[in-house]
């Protein structure tokens, strides 16, 4: 029987119950204790790029000790019963280390480094990356993530919008929805698609009109949110 076609797009928030900060939502949020415009964007790269390296520096040496949330496994786990493809923002492996095997990476992965002259050499990378690391062709390597004011990849675009435009059910968890165009994925659903958005937080964005009498929120953190959805999936598709 074929199976019902959900997509999970994630924010940082997924992360948070494994212990990976925010970025705008809280006092210790990556952007109350770093300038968006000093490590996330081409303009912060060319001023200062040891400031850019040591921001994801440290946000990569945090990955070998995070461990998947219950939310991130209870995602893997619908994979049994449904179809699933994961559209994240997030640049962790969490997802991966859950079991999810469907995973769209909008904005790049802290475990991968790209070449500054040619951007299609990406290298796996463990542990810190600094000045004078270098591609094969001798340019300095930086980040595989994309900053803003950067195009993002579009054969991932491509493919997130190919598999929301078939997708009967979208759950999205830990955003606040302000970053485009990843948030504009989402509502690129079925018309009549359910939406279950899972945040502790308020609705902090506009929900198109025809959208709205099937969108709910769960006001809950990430794990409660989604023991909550899994059950209730179970009880009217399976
Ligand atoms: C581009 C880098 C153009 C990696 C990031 C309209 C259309 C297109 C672009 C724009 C547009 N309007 C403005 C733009 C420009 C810009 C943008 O969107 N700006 C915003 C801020 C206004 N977009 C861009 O620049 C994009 N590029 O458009 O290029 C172009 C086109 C052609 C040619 C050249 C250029 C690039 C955007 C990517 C930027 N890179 N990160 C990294 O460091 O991670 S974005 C950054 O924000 C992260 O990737 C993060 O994932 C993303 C979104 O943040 P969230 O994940 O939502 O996190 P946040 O802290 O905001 O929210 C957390 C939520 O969790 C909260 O709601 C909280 O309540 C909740 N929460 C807390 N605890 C829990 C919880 N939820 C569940 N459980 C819990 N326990």
């Amino acid at each position: 029987m074929k199976k019902y076609k959900i997509l999970v797009f994630t924010g940082a928030g997924a992360d948070k119950e494994s212990g990976v900060e925010t970025f705008r939502d809280s006092e210790v949020g990556y952007w109350n204790n770093y300038k968006v415009e000093d490590v996330a964007t081409m303009d912060g790269w060319r001023r200062d790029k040891q400031k850019a390296l040591d921001f994801y520096n440290e946000m990569r040496s945090k990955l070998e000790n995070i461990k998947p949330s219950k939310a991130h496994l209870i995602i893997s786990d619908l994979e049994k019963y449904f179809d699933v493809t994961i559209v994240t923002q997030n640049v962790t492996d969490l997802h991966e280390k859950a079991g999810s095997t469907k995973i769209i990476h909008l904005h790049g992965e802290l475990n991968k480094v790209r070449s500054t002259l040619d951007s299609s050499i990406i290298l796996d990378w463990q542990g810190d990356l600094n000045i004078g690391d270098k591609c094969n062709k001798g340019s300095q390597l930086r980040p595989d993530v994309t900053w803003f004011g950067e195009e993002l990849n579009q054969d991932n675009i491509i493919a997130a919008m190919a598999e929301a435009y078939e997708s009967d059910i979208c759950i999205i968890i830990g955003t606040s929805m302000q970053v485009y165009p990843a948030a504009s994925i989402p509502f690129e659903t079925k018309e009549k698609s359910l939406i279950f958005y899972v945040d502790p937080g308020d609705v902090n964005f506009e929900v198109p009109v025809n959208r709205r009498s099937f969108f709910e929120h769960i006001k809950e953190p990430a794990t409660i949110g989604m023991e909550i959805i899994y059950n209730d999936l179970i009880d009217i598709f399976i």
